[in-house]
């Protein structure tokens, strides 16, 4: 991978966010969806590279476009691995709810986790924290840990959780610890990675999300040298997400054997979700949240708000750009 590819990236997740944006509110997730993906891999496609989806919309024969497996980019160049989600937070930005955005994952070849279709138990915290925090441990241990790392009382912490059925105990836990908890009805990403950055509020993640996405926040947390640990999640009693209605523990272990992953309760940490030499996440605001603003449409331009971090110069790039429209007269700073 080269700095060329920073840029170039960083375009990719604009254009996906662009796209979402102008389907914010209408209460159209799937098209939101089918616009990122679709701009998404229009400008992936222009990218020298021999660009590979590990992590996409699904398998080929249920995702025509960003399936896993599928090639992207010129077919020269570099060999890049990408996790992709081109609309993170589907709800949200079909109800123009904060936290919405465009992002992905990229690294040299074969440094993504290929992380099946499952759901993952996940824990992220600053890099003061790293190593220190352990998801082996109560949410109760973890606090206290955070509470000494970041020289705040626990009464001073927050921390994230998916408001799911699934996290009753650990709300509760956690209340009953002193801290504060902010629930998120999705965009568990976004959540992980303001984490990784003083500031945000935001100092802990804690619970049940996608794993696929869990790969995504493990490359941006690397990249930053934030803590970020996973572990697959497979018994529908502990997932109780109506996906899996259909879906016994015993069949959810034969599935992931089928792949090849036999020890189902690893835990994996930030650095073998995304082990390459080096990493990139991307990701650009579609609606506004804790870590970019959303795109704005303008007479004259349409602004998009994105953070590139890399492993390659070591960086956090946040940028904002005017897309200018053909003939624009004005355009404000
Ligand atoms: C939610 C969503 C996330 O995964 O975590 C979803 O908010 C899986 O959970 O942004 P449910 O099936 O219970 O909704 C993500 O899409 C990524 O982790």
């Amino acid at each position: 991978m080269n700095q060329t590819l920073i840029q170039e990236i960083l375009e990719v997740v604009e254009q996906a966010a662009i796209a979402s944006a102008k389907l914010t509110g209408l209460g159209q997730k799937d098209e939101a969806d089918a616009a990122a993906v679709e701009a998404m891999r229009l400008r992936m496609g222009k990218i020298e590279m021999k660009g590979k989806i590990v992590i996409g919309e699904g398998e080929r024969d249920e995702a025509p476009m960003l399936y896993i497996g599928e090639e992207v980019g010129s077919g020269n160049g570099p060999g890049v691995d990408f996790a992709v989600d081109p609309c993170e937070g589907t709800n949200l930005c079909a109800n123009n709810q904060r936290g919405s955005m465009a992002v992905l994952a990229a690294s040299d070849t074969g440094g993504l986790f290929n992380a099946p279709d499952f759901y993952m138990n996940k824990l992220a915290a600053p890099p003061a924290a790293k190593g220190k925090v352990d998801i082996r441990k109560s949410a109760t241990e973890n606090l206290k840990i955070l509470s000494n790392c970041l020289d705040l009382a626990i009464d001073e912490l927050t921390v994230v959780v998916m408001d799911r059925a699934r996290h009753k105990g650990l709300i509760k836990e956690i209340r009953e610890c002193g801290a504060k908890i902010q629930p998120i009805s999705d965009g568990d990403v976004q959540a992980a990675i303001a984490c990784g950055f003083a500031g945000t509020g935001t100092h802990c993640l804690m619970g049940i999300g996608a794993a696929p996405e869990g790969v995504i926040s493990a490359a941006a947390m690397r990249a930053l040298g934030g803590h970020f640990q996973g572990q697959l999640v497979y018994d529908p009693a502990i997932a109780q997400t109506s996906e899996w209605a259909n879906y016994t523990k015993e069949g959810n272990i034969k599935r992931l054997n089928e792949m090849g992953i036999t020890d189902i309760d690893k835990i994996y940490e930030a650095n073998e979700l995304a082990s390459g030499e080096n990493v990139i996440f991307a990701g650009s605001g579609i609606t506004d949240g804790l870590l970019f603003d959303g795109v704005k449409f303008e007479k004259d331009c349409t602004r998009t708000s994105s953070l590139v971090i890399s492993t390659l110069d070591s960086t956090c790039r946040f940028t904002n750009t005017i897309h200018m429209k053909d003939g624009a007269k004005s355009i404000s700073l």
